[in-house]
């Protein structure tokens, strides 16, 4: 039988294990990226690791999150990455100069390399070739050291395209088509592999927007093959010669199928509050809009920015409307403004940010009460926008636009129709990619800083005692399904300041459920969190395991979990229990739960199946799904505590199991 893409890359990078769906294998990872706000605990990880030099082919630190740097603290974390990417050998890219995934496929994604990076639409460079996955801090710094990262095998389902995309329908389109078929978590513990004759019709930007987004899905990656166009977008970045062919066998077997005919695919968009919350735009028309933004790594990039500026092209957008560009990277925004597009979009209203995540993560641009916002990103959970109960919709640059000329939300292919004169920009690359400024991007070798510089806001990273025998507490907080890691530990500007101060960070911890909960779980003496179906989708950030295990959490109870997420609960030492439907239900905010078992020997020896008794007068099952190595890693505390132990016992750093 032959094999899939994603099998040959990973064969190729295997350390340990089998490629059988469900088993742990380890990888080697070529490349690691990391941002502003997970980047600053990964460098302290990697120093309590003892480790001194980075061991990946290729490591990048990017500044985007938070570059207003509206707090000096914000400032200090920049220049302590800055150290440390030039301390332990990674490229510096400085504040300002774009969003990691934006800069990275620009500079340094290749096809047939794996990567590993602490940002969850770290999948972005799929598009190329490359297989990158989204993990947690501490697992980034394990791997940049050397060591492999674990992973349960994941199935891979084939998305075979054919066709082509109509007017005025969009890349954004299938990936919001996907959401609408499979929601956001329909692609949890699977890998995307797109196939079919569709493929050669999608540039390679337009395939990374898909790989992108395939986050929203769950999934752990999303990955196209390569051919002419790989080569192509290569070489006119200049970097040609890392063109590699690559394609599944015509006989690959895959766990599961799905087809998108494109040319069925018509201008859809997420209403409020979900990903998945598709409809096509001409279902959502009518509803005014307060602003509109193009931007972020799903739709921030030249060639997404290109089309709003040909539309915008010598007409204004609506007087109520309010329309902003981000570019992705400064690279598209020098383009943009060398070609005169810039000037062209101001003439017709836009105002334009610096190349950053900004309003992504509700830091600038935060949207009126009561208003509408149409937004080219990936993301819309709600109050991430920066103001509780907003409604943002995700759309693709195309639907944005059409939204400010009208001033409300118009299908438009009905806006053309009414203009008589608007056409379908449809998508064009530059000739050859130019105006990277050599400066914003530094080298290992031209490290500006003499060791590491922290400032009065960089702290320590709390480690776990082992486990115990006995785990009770009260259940300090009952939650629904989805759950995301915005409402565990909110990235927006007020908070972002503390992420590398954890005592002063988990003062938010679910403050966006419940402002009581990190003082009532610093007052109980532990304590559990149950949750829906889901629990922790969205960001990578570590922070949403480590705050609640630094307010006395041990464990939570969920109905199942994200995948990242429940990864950092095992690095953080916390217990992640599956529960059934009707125990989910029972289960009261502030019944007494306690673990009947010895919980440290039960996770040691294997055990599954757990028994949780409650207000010590009923009983039911918890499940831990955990390979030996996480058990490990759970029973000592953590990864942190497990792997400096290893290395305290004469093992190499950084191995982990
Ligand atoms: C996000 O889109 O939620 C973020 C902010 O990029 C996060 C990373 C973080 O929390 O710092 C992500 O996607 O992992
Ligand atoms: Fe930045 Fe938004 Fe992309 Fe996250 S999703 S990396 S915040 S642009």
């Amino acid at each position: 039988m032959g094999q899939t893409l994603t099998e040959k890359i990973l064969d190729d990078h295997l350390v340990e294990g089998e490629l059988e769906t469900g088993e742990e294998i380890g990888i080697e990872i070529d490349q690691v990226l990391t941002q502003d706000t997970t980047g600053t605990l990964v460098w302290l990880q990697f120093e309590a690791l003892d480790l001194n030099e980075v061991q990946t082919e290729l490591a990048a630190q990017y500044c985007d999150h938070q570059t207003y740097q509206f707090d000096f603290k914000n400032t200090d974390d920049h220049r302590f990455l800055r150290s440390a990417a030039g301390t332990f050998g990674a490229h510096f890219s400085r504040p300002g100069n774009g969003i990691c995934h934006n800069v990275h496929k620009e500079n340094f994604a290749a096809p047939g390399k794996t990567m590993l990076g602490s940002d969850s639409h770290t999948p972005t460079p799929g598009g190329l070739g490359e297989l990158a996955i989204g993990a947690g801090g501490l697992d980034v710094a394990v791997a940049m050291g050397g060591g492999a990262y674990y992973i349960e095998m994941p199935e891979v389902v084939e998305v075979r395209l054919e066709g082509e995309l109509g007017e005025w329908a969009t890349a954004k389109d299938v990936i919001l088509e996907m959401l609408r078929r499979l929601t956001v978590k329909g692609g949890v513990g699977k890998i995307f592999e797109y196939t079919g004759p569709g493929v050669e019709t999608l540039s390679v930007p337009e395939r990374t927007t898909i790989t992108n987004m395939g986050t929203e899905l769950g999934a752990t990656s999303s990955i196209f093959p390569t051919g002419e166009n790989t080569k192509d977008y290569l070489e006119r970045l200049g970097r040609g010669d890392e063109y590699v062919e690559l394609s599944p066998d015509e006989d690959a077997d895959y766990d599961d199928r799905i087809t998108i005919d494109l040319s069925e695919i018509e201008p859809l968009i997420a209403e409020p509050s979900m990903p998945d919350n598709v409809v096509p735009v001409r279902e959502a028309a009518g509803v005014d809009v307060d602003q509109v933004i193009i931007g972020s790594c799903t739709n921030g990039a030249y060639e997404d920015i290109l089309p709003a500026a040909k539309m915008l092209e010598g007409r204004e957008i609506d007087k109520k409307t309010e329309m902003i560009v981000a570019p992705g990277s400064k690279q598209a925004s020098e383009m943009l403004a060398r070609e005169g597009w810039t000037a062209e979009m101001m003439a017709a209203g836009v105002n334009f940010s610096e190349a950053t995540c900004g309003a992504c993560i509700g830091i600038g641009h935060v949207p009126a009460s009561d208003s509408v916002s149409l937004r080219t990103f990936n993301r819309n959970f709600e109050g991430r926008s920066g103001i509780e109960n907003d409604s943002v919709y995700l759309c693709s640059p195309e639907v944005a636009t059409a939204a400010a000329l009208a001033g409300e939300i118009v299908d438009p292919r009905n806006l053309a129709e009414e203009l008589g004169d608007l056409e379908d920009p449809g998508f064009e690359m530059p000739d050859e990619y130019v105006g990277v400024s050599g400066s914003d991007l530094i080298a290992p070798d031209e490290a500006v800083d003499d060791g590491l510089v922290k400032g009065p806001n960089i702290g320590d990273v709390p480690l776990k005692d082992p486990l115990d025998a006995d785990i009770e507490g009260p259940a300090l907080l009952k939650m629904s399904d989805n759950i995301t890691t915005d409402h565990i530990i909110p990235a927006t500007q007020d908070i972002l300041m503390y992420r590398s101060n954890i005592p002063k960070l988990s003062e938010f911890t679910l403050s966006r459920v419940d402002e009581s909960f990190a003082q009532r779980a610093l007052d109980s003496d532990g304590g559990f969190l149950v949750a829906g179906e889901n629990y922790g989708q969205g960001s990578s950030r570590e922070h949403a395991a480590l705050c609640p295990m630094y307010l006395g959490v041990e464990g939570v109870l969920a109905r199942s979990f994200a995948r990242i997420h429940k990864a950092n609960l095992f690095n953080f030492g916390l217990l992640p229990l599956t529960v059934d439907e009707e125990t989910y239900e029972r289960i009261e905010e502030g019944d007494d739960i306690a673990i009947v078992d010895d919980v440290a020997e039960a996770v040691r020896s294997g055990k599954e199946e757990f028994t949780v008794r409650v207000n010590d007068e009923w009983e039911a099952s918890a499940f831990l799904d955990a390979s030996e190595r996480e058990r490990r890693i759970l029973a000592d505390g953590g990864k942190l505590t497990h792997v400096k132990q290893q290395h305290d016992e004469g093992g190499q750093a950084p191995a982990d199991d």
